[in-house]
């Protein structure tokens, strides 16, 4: 495959309610749209980066700085054998993997397009719907957190995802619980503490979560193990894992008994394939995370929950769950706790292109020339 040219945008768009984390909180994305042209036709990404340094290293202007000034120049015009093999030319580039990511991951949409299949059945996916789940952010009190999971309930998500931090954590937990006996739930602590917090949140083995997710530091593998010891509950990691080598030392450890993928975190589809491949052979579930993307990055989401590793439900909401009016048509829709895996070709749904560009508010363009 050659990619003939890539245009990179920025388009801000508001989150319908606030979403708060352990690190901070926020109500407006900057989404970087990708779009990679070869052979008449066109690949979408999107690249999953926060517009701060507090769940990854990576910012929107380190994306923006690292694929205009050095990715995008470098591919643009080259001959490729496959999406897997698109940033080989950039493979003396450190870290940067959500700028990396979102090339690598237009080009399956592209190579997909290429081959008149759907970006799912290009990855190898197999399911034409998928279970899915919804997180909710902290809330300013148990009151209103209690009416967001109802309404989430009410709308039929496999599971609810509550954020957790010190303060915010076993009694309001326990408070959930009461209303909610049944409601497949599960924390998220973004990394919100430390090994030695261990006794509070041994006490969280006595709400019946499905999983405590990223309760430790990034980069805390020994103590992510230490803990897992301590606990009934399955430790489920998502920022600790951005790549193979990550997830083999968590694995040797016992640092957790799942993972969450996602795909902008880990580089692409090829990675998270082969965390999906590595998990399913010794028997352990992974799903699909999620970064507020707009319906681009949605997509290539529920692509790869396709695949039949990715037996627990994702985040991936439905549209209306982020925004006001996604970008991409139709929709994204939650029926009876799934979600429908496009068949169309390639990611499956149109992206607005007029809504698009006049959103737009920063482009750069890259030619192959002659
Ligand atoms: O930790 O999974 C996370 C959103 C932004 C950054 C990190 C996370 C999240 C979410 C939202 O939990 C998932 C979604 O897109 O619905
Ligand atoms: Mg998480």
């Amino acid at each position: 495959m050659r990619i003939e040219r890539a245009e990179l945008r920025e388009m801000p768009l508001r989150l319908r309610e606030y979403f708060e984390i352990s690190s901070g909180g926020k109500q407006d994305r900057r989404i970087l749209l990708l779009t990679l042209t070869g052979d008449g036709m066109e690949g979408w990404g999107e690249c999953v980066v926060g517009e701060d340094p507090g769940y990854s290293s990576e910012t929107t202007e380190t994306a923006w700085h690292v694929l205009t000034d050095f990715i995008l120049p470098r591919i643009v015009g080259r001959d490729a054998v496959g999406p897997e093999d698109v940033l080989t030319p950039v493979s003396w580039i450190r870290g940067h993997r959500m700028a990396k990511a979102c090339v690598e991951m237009a080009s399956w949409d592209l190579a997909a397009r290429m081959d008149g299949v759907s970006l799912a059945q290009k990855l190898g996916g197999t399911r034409t719907r998928v279970p899915v789940g919804v997180s909710v952010g902290l809330q300013k009190s148990d009151a209103l957190l209690h009416e967001q999971v109802a309404r989430y309930v009410d709308a039929g998500y496999s599971r609810v995802k509550i954020k957790i931090k010190p303060g915010r954590d076993v009694e309001m937990l326990a408070g959930l619980r009461e209303h909610f006996p049944d409601v497949p739930l599960m924390a998220d602590a973004n990394s919100a503490y430390s090994l030695a917090d261990a006794d509070r949140l041994e006490k969280l083995d006595a709400l019946d979560l499905m999983m405590i997710e990223q309760p430790l530091s990034y980069d805390d593998f020994l103590e992510h193990a230490r803990l897992q010891d301590r606990l009934r509950t399955p430790i489920c990691l998502d920022e600790s894992i951005e790549s193979v080598g990550d997830l083999q030392l968590a694995l040797e450890l016992g640092s957790c008994r799942i993972v969450n993928i996602k795909p902008g975190r880990v580089g692409g589809h090829g990675t998270s394939r082969r965390l999906h491949d590595l998990m399913k052979d010794r028997e352990l579930p992974v799903w699909c995370g999620g970064m507020l993307e707009s319906g681009i990055g949605r997509a290539h989401n529920v692509a790869l929950a396709s695949l039949e590793g990715f037996v627990l439900p994702g985040d991936i909401s439905a549209s209306r769950r982020y925004w006001e009016r996604d970008v991409v048509s139709p929709e994204f829709e939650v029926e009876d706790g799934h979600m429908c895996v496009p068949d169309g070709v390639g990611i499956g749904v149109e992206p607005d292109l007029e809504r698009i560009e006049s959103l737009t508010v920063r482009r750069a363009r890259f030619d192959g020339g002659a």
